[in-house]
C-alpha cells in the first residue's frame, strides 16, 4: 500500500465508506497508519536495510507502516532528496555527496581522510556545530536528517590481478577507469586518488565490472560482499580513503504531522537502527578480509600515507574547500 500524507485523508474516508457499506465498522485501522516509503539503491541484505526492516519498522509499527524499496526500485540513485522535497517520498538513505549538490558546504563530508572512524563520524553528526547545517536542510529542502548511518571504509576493488597491476601509491592509479557514483564530489574523490573517475549508478556496477566497461570501483568491504563484486574482480587495495556515511532522511512534512510522542519514537527507532547497522558493518569489515582471500582475491595495504597526503592536498586546494564553513575542518578534527 502506498499512501502519502496528502492522500491520507482521502484514502481514510474511502476506507470508512467501504466499511460502512459492508455493514461493519472499525476495520480501517491499517489505513489509519502513515506509510513511510523509503527508497534506496542499497540491497535488502545491506546491514542498513536489515536494521531498518528489523529495528525501525517494528518500533514505529503502532502508527506507521514502513515500506522499504531497495535496489533503487522506486527512485533512481540521487533523485530521492528531490522526491522527498516534492512530497513524493517519505524517507531515503542519503549521502553528503547528494546534499552537496544542493548545499555546497556539505561537500566537507565528501572529503577523503576526514572522519577517523565510525565513532568519530557519529560524534561529529551530534556536535553542536552541525545544527545550522542540519537546520538549513530542514528549512530549505523540507528534509530532516534523523541520524547518521555508517557505511564503512571505502576500499579500491579492481578487475586486474595484482600481477597485472599493483597499487601502492596514487601514481599507480594513473589511467585506471574507476567507477564512482554520479556527482561532482564523488568524481573529485576519484581524481584525488589518482584515478580516471567515471560516473555510474550503483545498480550498474556489477555488469560494468563483468564486461570490463570499468577497471574498478570503490566501496566498503560489506558492500563488496553483499553486491558480489568479488565474483568479477581480482584485488582489493585497502586505501580506507573515505570513512563513508549516509544520513537517514525523513520528510519534514510527515514529521510535522506526527505527535511529539510519535516523533520521539521515530527518532529513537532511527538511532537504534543506525547503531545496529554500525556494529554489524564494523564486525563485517573485520571478518571479510579473510572471506575475500578465500575467494581468491589479493587483499593488501598500499602506502596509505601517500594516498592520505595526495587526497588531503587535493581537497584543501579545491573549489570545494571554499564552501566549507570557516574553521569547520579544525572543529571536526577536534572532536574526540
Ligand atoms: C555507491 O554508489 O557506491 C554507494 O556506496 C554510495 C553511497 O552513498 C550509498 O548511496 C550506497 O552506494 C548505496 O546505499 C548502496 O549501498
Amino acid at each position: 500500500m502506498t499512501m502519502t500524507i496528502a492522500r491520507r485523508g482521502f484514502l481514510a474516508a474511502t476506507a470508512m465508506l467501504a466499511a460502512s457499506f459492508a455493514g461493519f465498522a472499525g476495520t480501517a485501522h491499517a489505513q489509519d497508519k502513515i506509510t513511510l516509503r523509503l527508497s534506496t539503491p542499497a540491497t535488502p541484505t545491506d546491514q542498513r536495510s536489515v536494521a531498518l526492516q528489523e529495528v525501525f519498522a517494528s518500533a514505529v509499527s503502532d502508527f506507521a507502516e514502513f515500506e522499504g524499496h531497495w535496489n533503487a526500485s522506486l527512485f533512481k540513485q540521487g533523485t530521492e532528496l528531490e522526491a522527498i522535497a516534492r512530497g513524493n517520498l517519505e524517507m531515503s538513505i542519503t549521502s553528503a555527496q547528494e546534499l552537496a549538490t544542493i548545499f555546497p558546504e556539505w561537500s566537507i563530508f565528501t572529503a577523503g581522510y576526514l572522519h577517523r572512524d565510525a565513532e568519530h563520524q557519529k560524534k561529529v553528526f551530534a556536535a553542536d556545530f552541525m545544527e545550522p547545517m542540519k537546520k538549513k536542510v530542514e528549512d530549505e529542502l523540507g528534509v530532516k536528517l534523523l541520524t547518521v548511518m555508517y557505511l564503512g571504509r571505502r576500499q579500491l576493488n579492481l578487475r586486474m590481478s595484482k600481477d597485472e597491476k599493483t597499487v601502492m601509491t596514487p601514481e599507480d592509479l594513473a589511467g585506471v577507469k574507476l567507477r564512482m557514483p554520479g556527482t561532482d564530489a564523488w568524481q573529485f574523490l576519484g581524481s584525488a586518488l589518482g584515478a580516471n573517475p567515471l560516473p555510474m549508478a550503483f545498480t550498474e556496477v556489477y555488469t560494468a565490472l563483468q564486461t570490463g566497461a570499468i577497471d574498478g570501483q570503490d566501496n566498503p568491504l560489506p558492500t563488496d560482499r553483499d553486491s558480489k563484486f568479488y565474483e568479477v574482480t581480482e584485488q582489493i587495495v585497502l586505501t580506507s580513503h573515505l570513512v563513508d556515511l549516509n544520513y537517514l532522511a525523513f520528510s519534514n512534512e510527515v514529521w510535522d504531522q506526527l505527535t511529539p510522542e510519535q516523533q520521539e519514537i521515530v527518532q529513537k527507532a532511527a538511532d537504534d537502527a543506525a547503531e545496529q547497522a554500525r556494529q554489524k558493518q564494523l564486525a563485517l569489515e573485520d571478518e571479510l578480509v579473510q572471506f575475500f582471500k578465500d575467494q581468491g582475491l589479493d587483499v593488501y595495504e598500499p602506502v596509505v600515507d601517500a594516498f592520505r597526503a595526495h587526497v588531503q592536498k587535493a581537497y584543501l586546494e579545491s573549489e570545494f574547500a571554499r564552501d566549507w564553513p570557516e574553521g569547520m575542518v579544525d572543529k571536526i578534527n577536534a572532536v574526540q
